[in-house]
Formats: structure tokens, sequence, C-alpha cells
């Protein structure tokens, strides 16, 4: 006899096994989720799980069970029925019944086959008995982590009857809240609802203690400081506020004070980049599962943490800013904040064909957020570049899968792979140099990939493989498929350098070098010096 016999037998349950004297059989019979709930509950009490062990002890010592279970150490209630499931004396497990909170509670007082049963009758004597296991708001600390948080709470707020300013709250969100410095507005103003500009301490116990803040988990916590109160998910605008504390208050962001419009694209930027890696279904709608999943809470308190922002590598790094943004700069020669086909063409020095930059802009893999007909928006291209610039990571192969899935049926055949491959074929002859056959790229791919059928390539078998990258450089960026096939000695010796550096810390690594290298020729070269190079002087 096994529990996982009995637990697996639960759906044949017949409730007059309960044997509970006080309640009539029909009640439970026309009613089999309640039985089946009170069998569950019963399953998971220690006594059961001690009744059944003494059950095992006893058989294996060789002493006969009867089938009325009566073994010698089974506390039996009856002598002359089957055995009574709860022993007698000790109270059965009816929480349901006795927690006014929960909705089964309602529930059962609605139900019109329960009214005349005698359920109510006897939960009032078990009431005091059973601890409550419902709590709408989540189940409150315990009596120690209480205390202890009730105390920090005093000391921060001792000396400060009238509350804390905003400027003094700074101090609860780190040490009391345990959350990055950031949030100390968003939390602040979640508190002080009637912006009067005090939060006392009476209304942060009331928020943090006996909203049960204080025990949720950090991505919970997070969750629902940002989110707007009526909705169940996280826009990008709900990050606006700690992006902008951010950029006030981290000292490595000191040097953007005096230009607010740079100090705002970086803002943006950032959340773009959140945004692109863990909100994977694309759909703008961050959900707590996501923010879970993702890494970004941990980049957040690194953020917090560490002086110089362009060490943290995840979202944050103002380098990565600076390179996403000069690219698009660079692209847009009117300043107008749009690219078009003939802007984009000439990214990474004409590196793309025309074939993947028609499908871009047909808006296969990702509407444009621009409002413009024919045109990427800097959100757009923020997509775009992480996507060309980090093909190993799954957001990435997302969207160049679609591109090449002309037919939009979710896998790649050889002839869309060849559509595509046609145009470098072409472009290396007209370069001199020489060129790969098709039927050669195909099998290279085949071995790269290995996929689970060898006439079409799925998107779990791109996920399933590190090399996958690869296979989009060399159906549509010329400049990647040579430097792949010729084994570039510098990307390799880069990659060794630090394998824990994705291929896009690499890039954007190498770009910056490079950019801030022009920069400084530039000024040397000539004293004028444009609108964006001197707001940006002070990081090199
Ligand atoms: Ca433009
Ligand atoms: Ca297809």
């Amino acid at each position: 006899m096994d529990i996982d016999a009995v637990v697996g037998d639960v759906g044949s349950f017949d409730p007059e096994l309960l044997q509970l004297p006080e309640l009539s059989p029909f009640a439970l019979k026309a009613s089999p989720q309640i039985a089946e709930d009170l069998y569950a509950q019963w399953l998971s009490l220690p006594q059961t799980g001690r009744l059944v062990k003494s059950l095992i002890d006893d058989a294996t010592a060789g002493i006969p069970i009867n089938a009325l279970g009566n073994s010698s150490s089974a506390n039996a209630a009856g002598s002359n029925s089957l055995p009574s499931m709860f022993q007698a004396g000790s109270t059965p497990p009816l929480s349901p019944r006795s927690s006014s909170g929960s909705p089964r509670f309602s529930k059962l007082k609605t139900s019109p086959s329960s009214l005349r049963s005698p359920l109510k009758v006897v939960s009032e004597p078990v009431r005091e008995a059973i601890p409550q296991f419902y709590f709408q708001n989540g189940r409150p600390p315990p009596k120690e982590l209480q205390e202890h948080c009730l105390s920090r709470i005093n000391d921060l707020f001792g000396g400060h009857m009238d509350g804390l300013q905003l400027h003094e709250f700074k101090l609860v969100t780190k040490e009391l809240c345990k959350l990055p410095t950031f949030f100390s507005s968003a939390i602040f103003k979640k508190i002080d609802t009637s912006c009067s500009g005090i939060v006392t301490r009476d209304a942060f116990v009331r928020y943090w203690v006996d909203g049960n803040m204080l025990t949720m988990d950090t991505a919970t916590q997070i969750f629902k400081i940002l989110k707007q109160s009526d909705s169940n998910y996280l826009t990008q605008v709900d990050f606006k506020p700690i992006l902008l504390e951010l950029v006030a208050t981290h000292p490595g962001l000191e040097f953007l004070h005096g230009t607010p419009e740079f100090q705002e694209r970086y803002a943006e930027t950032v959340i773009y980049r959140i945004f692109y890696y863990i909100n994977r279904s694309g759909n703008g709608r961050l959900t707590l599962r996501e923010l879970k999943r993702g890494n970004l809470i941990a980049a957040m308190q690194h953020a917090d943490e560490e002086e110089d922002i362009n060490k943290v590598l995840r979202y944050f790094s103002y380098e990565h800013f600076y390179v996403i943004y000069c690219k698009f700069w660079e692209l847009d020669t009117d300043h107008d904040f749009l690219i078009d086909k003939e802007n984009l063409i000439r990214y990474g020095n004409h590196a793309l064909t025309y074939r993947i930059v028609d499908r871009v802009f047909s808006q296969i893999p990702r509407k444009f957020t621009s409002k413009v007909e024919g045109k990427m928006g800097y959100e757009d291209f923020v997509y775009f570049m992480l996507s060309e610039e980090d093909k190993s990571c799954e957001p990435s192969l997302e969207y160049w899968f679609k591109c090449i899935d002309l037919d939009g049926n979710g896998v790649l055949t050889p002839n869309e792979l060849q559509f595509f491959y046609e145009e470098q074929l072409h472009r290396m002859e007209c370069m001199a140099q020489e060129p790969v056959l098709f039927e050669d790229i195909l099998c290279q791919i085949v071995d790269m990939i290995a996929p689970e059928r060898e006439d079409y390539l799925t998107l779990a078998d791109l996920k399933g493989c590190k090399l996958s990258g690869n296979v989009f450089n060399i159906l549509f960026n010329l400049n990647k498929f040579i430097a792949f096939e010729s084994r570039d000695p510098f990307l390799i010796r880069q990659e060794r350098e630090d394998p824990t550096l994705t291929e896009w810390d690499r890039f954007a690594h190498r770009e910056y070098i490079r950019l801030s290298m022009e920069e400084d020729g530039e000024n040397a070269s000539n004293g004028s010096v444009e609108v964006w190079d001197e707001s940006l002087e002070a990081p090199f």
C-alpha cells in the first residue's frame, strides 16, 4: 500500500468512505467536488502520512491488516464499520468551511444542495481549530518577520513624526524594501496617492506590511509597483518613471544632466532593449511570468550597485545605447528621426541584401511603430539592430526566421533559402569573389544545423543549434558571410577572450571604440563641434 495508489484512485472516490457521521452522504454526492477537495486535503495531512506509514510498518512486520484497517497502531474510531479516515478526536480537515475569506465558503453558502445539509452546523465547533489557508492578499508575513520589519520601519521613520519626503525615502527603498534605489519615487507615489509630498509611517505600514508586499518575491513586488492598478501587465510607459529616476541619480549617468534630450533617449533605448529580450510574446504587454523568466531584476540590482553603468551589459550600458543611437544617426542623414529603405541598405557598410531589407520594410518580422508609411522609426531600428547584431539570441532567430519564411508556413524550404542566397551569389560575382554554389551552401547549412528533417528547417531546429546565426549571415549579410567563411581570426580571438560575452556585447564594444576614435579624430582635425558631439563629449 502506498500513497500514490491512494491518490491515483481519487477519480473514482466514494464519498461514503469519508465516514463523516455528521454529514449526509447525499450532500457530498451532490457536490462531488467538495468530497474530492476534502479527500485531497486529507491526503496531505501529516496524520495521514503517519497512518499510512504505520500501516506499511505493520504490513512489513507481518501484522495482518484486515479490511477495516484496524491495525495495531492505527487509531481506529469505530469497531464494526469501515475504517474512518479521520482519527477519533483529531480535527478533520474541513478548512474550506471555516475560512470566511475563502471563495469556496461563499459558494457553499449559496449552493442549493448544501442549504439543508448539516454542513453549516458542523462548521461551528471546528472553526477555531483549523488554520486559515486562504488569504485574499496572499499569506501574511510570519510574526517574527513582521516584528523585525516594524522595528526597522520605526528606526527609519523615527524622528520624522510628520512622515518622510521623497528625498528622505531612498533609505526605505534600499534597506527596507530591498529594491533598487531608483524605485524610490515609484514606491513613494504608490503610497502618497493624494500627492501630499509626504509618506507617513502608518501609510507605509499599510502599504508594505498590511498589503503583504513584504512577503512577495522581488519580481512580484516590482510588477505591482510599476503596473497601473487596473491592468495585469506592464507597458513601456510603466518603466519610464524608474528610468528617469535612474538617469537623474546614477553616478555613471551624471554627465548627461546637462542634456535632458539624451537622458530621454537613453531611457527609451533601455526600455526597448528590455522589451526586445523579455517581452517574448512581442505584444508590448509584459506579464509577470515574462518578468520572472527574464534576467531584468538581476540587471536592475546590478545597475543600482555598480557605479560604472557601462559594466551593466544587460540593458543599462550607456556605451551600448551610444552605439545604437550613433548608428541610427549615421543612417538618418536628414535627421528627421526616420529611416527609409535606401538609408537602411547602407547599414554595416552595405552588408545587407535588397531582398532582406525589403522584407524588414514589409514589416514581416515586426510591425513598425513609426506612423509614417515606408519609414522605420527609432524603436523599429533598435529591434532591427539587436536582431542583426545578436543573432545568437532567440528574439533574433524569430525575427529573421519570419523574414525568410516567404509563405509564412512555419518552415524554411530550400526554395526560400535559395531566393535570398541568389542575391548574395550575384554580389560575390560582382566583387570577383569566388562564388559558392547554392547546393554546397545547402549542404553546409544542413551539416551545421542538423535539422530534424533534411528537407526543411524549423524554428525549433534553429533554436537548438548554437551556430544558427550563421545561416542568416550566409543568406543576406555578405560581410559577415565572408568573415565566417574565412574564419576571421580577429573575431575568433575576441570570442576566446571572454566567452561569457554575447555576440551583441562584443559588437557593441568594438563599435564603441571605433566611434570614439572617429570622434576624437574629428575633434582634433576641426575645431568646430556639432551639437551631438558637444553634448556627448563627457564619456570620452
Ligand atoms: Ca530620415
Ligand atoms: Ca515557408
